[in-house]
């Protein structure tokens, strides 16, 4: 029975719940669950607990009444239609998204999406609150809420507050640009511990401190004396920073990719292309930072050069919706289908696609089937929290085959050294780096794809969840604390 006044020793908090609404003709709400990495993390660690997840169910309007699921109470946070344009579309995804990748496309910076962040991070911060039992364990996600630490610790100095960052934290001669960079660090500073994808971005983050709020710092500790600290006595609180690399289900992935439809499938795909030589795959979100544009001129100045030719070499580009109410992605997908089109009519012939080009979701059988119809994936971000589609193909070939082409600034490429390492801007030393991969003979494919499937199935998504609660109970928070 589900009781609006239960209580719970560990939440998560994120932007998003684990599931989806969908409203049937009758006007009845059906929630369907969006399987996700994060989902199948908090799985494992929710288990022997009592948990309690909360996040938007993303779709305007107001609250819906909390239910359980898999032993784990949901707990929906409503957004009005102002806070998902103002919180979500606006400051989320068109302040801080670009500004904490490069400025890869400019910021906006507007006042009233800012009141909005605020608002929607205190409404999360109030639920967590109403729901967190002494002493519990919080563990909250990723830019949309950066706020809730502090707001969180001023309502509940009792509990033991995480925050994970799962996009890049740019340096400070970028997040200096914005207006509320202060209220930001302020916000994040109320954790005992901030997890970060890499080391770069967590040194990003403390020297940010350092510099625009005059923290100290001792090894990986930042030791913090502002306003609204929740002190106790003269001593300062201390903030734990760490990486903790994200990984994926290695496990399920791989035993996904061996079944016989999976395999079948993946012939099939090859099959239906006209079994060309050489299969090149991206898959992507349709975003900015994926550098789906760059990759794209590499492969049209390689078929121009003559290095490749349909049908014996093709590209699959498959790139998912995204945000599609933003102009910069509305304007992105106007050039990707630009590009694609100049492409295919430049390079193609009957029976002869250059590029086949799918805007489209696909389910994870139909992804694990093109990880294995792929002789070389090409993840080319020019910035890139982790980049999750890098390890889905590595958990995949457990056939030892394929080459993945990743670029230098995914956080992915500071464990995947075995990949062909590029750098997206240089369009010449990219173009030479897919010709290497598409070259190199199978016996050195093996060993890099093995040496990166053992990385990968050792550091899996349970061993990241593990790391994250480890370093968060083990945090010096209070003083005294560690
Ligand atoms: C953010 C950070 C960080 C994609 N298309 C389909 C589909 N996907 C799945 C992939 C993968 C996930 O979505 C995408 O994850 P990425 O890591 O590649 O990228 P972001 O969405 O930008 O994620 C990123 C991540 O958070 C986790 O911390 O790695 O850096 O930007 O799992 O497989 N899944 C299905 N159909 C699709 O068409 N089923």
């Amino acid at each position: 029975m589900v009781s609006p006044h239960d209580r719970f020793d560990f939440v998560v908090a994120a932007n998003r719940l684990p599931v989806d609404r969908e409203v049937d003709d009758d006007g009845v709400t059906h929630w369907q669950t969006s399987p996700g990495g994060l989902v199948t993390a908090m799985d494992a660690v929710m288990q022997d607990r009592t948990a309690c997840w909360l996040g938007w169910a993303g779709d305007p309007g107001e609250d819906v009444a909390p239910f359980d699921r898999n032993g784990v109470r949901l707990h929906p946070i409503g957004l009005s239609t102002e806070d998902v344009r103002g919180h979500y579309e606006g400051f989320s995804n068109e302040t801080l998204w670009p500004l904490y990748h490069d400025v890869i496309v400019p910021p906006r910076f507007r006042r009233s999406w800012w009141a909005s962040y605020q608002r929607v991070n205190t409404r999360f911060a109030q639920a967590i609150s109403e729901v967190a039992n002494t002493g519990a364990t919080v563990w909250v996600h990723d830019y949309q809420l950066q706020l809730v630490p502090a707001m969180l610790r001023s309502l509940r100095p009792d509990l033991r507050i995480g925050w994970f960052n799962h996009i890049p934290f740019p340096p400070v001669e970028l997040f200096g640009q914005l207006p509320w960079r202060h209220s930001v660090l302020r916000g994040l500073l109320g954790a005992d511990f901030l997890g970060f994808q890499r080391t770069n971005d967590a040194a990003n983050f403390t020297r940010a401190c350092h510099q625009l709020l005059g923290t100290s710092s001792t090894g990986d500790v930042i030791s913090w004396r502002g306003a609204d600290d929740g002190r106790i006595g003269a001593e300062p609180r201390r903030v734990r920073t760490a990486s903790v690399p994200i990984s994926i289900d290695f496990t399920a992935m791989e035993e996904l990719a061996r079944t016989p439809a999976v395999r079948r499938r993946s012939r099939e795909i090859r099959a239906s292309l006209g079994n060309p030589r050489t299969v090149l795959l991206g898959i992507d979100r349709l975003d900015y930072t994926k550098g789906i544009r760059h990759r794209l001129r590499a492969i049209s100045e390689l078929f121009a050069d003559g290095d490749i030719a349909a049908p014996e070499v093709t590209l699959l580009q498959i790139a998912t919706p995204s945000r599609e109410r933003v102009s910069a992605y509305q304007d992105l997908r106007s050039q990707v289908d630009g590009q694609v089109g100049r492409i295919n009519g430049d390079h193609s012939g009957i029976g002869a696609t250059a590029v086949h080009y799918l805007h489209h979701a696909y389910p994870k059988e139909e992804m694990a089937a093109l990880f294995q119809a792929a002789d070389v994936l090409l993840v080319t971000p020019l910035r890139d929290g982790m980049n999750l589609v890098a390890k889905e193909y590595v958990a995949s070939r457990w056939d030892g085959r394929g080459a993945l082409v990743l670029s230098e600034f995914t956080g992915a490429a500071q464990e995947l050294n075995s990949a062909f390492l590029c750098n997206p801007h240089d369009i010449a030393g990219l173009k030479g780096t897919i010709l290497t991969a598409m070259r190199e003979d199978p016996a050195s494919l093996r060993k890099r794809m093995l040496a990166m499937r053992r990385r990968v199935r050792s550091h899996d998504v349970h061993a990241w969840a593990q790391r994250y609660l480890t370093a968060l109970e083990a945090a010096p928070g209070k003083p005294g604390r560690g």
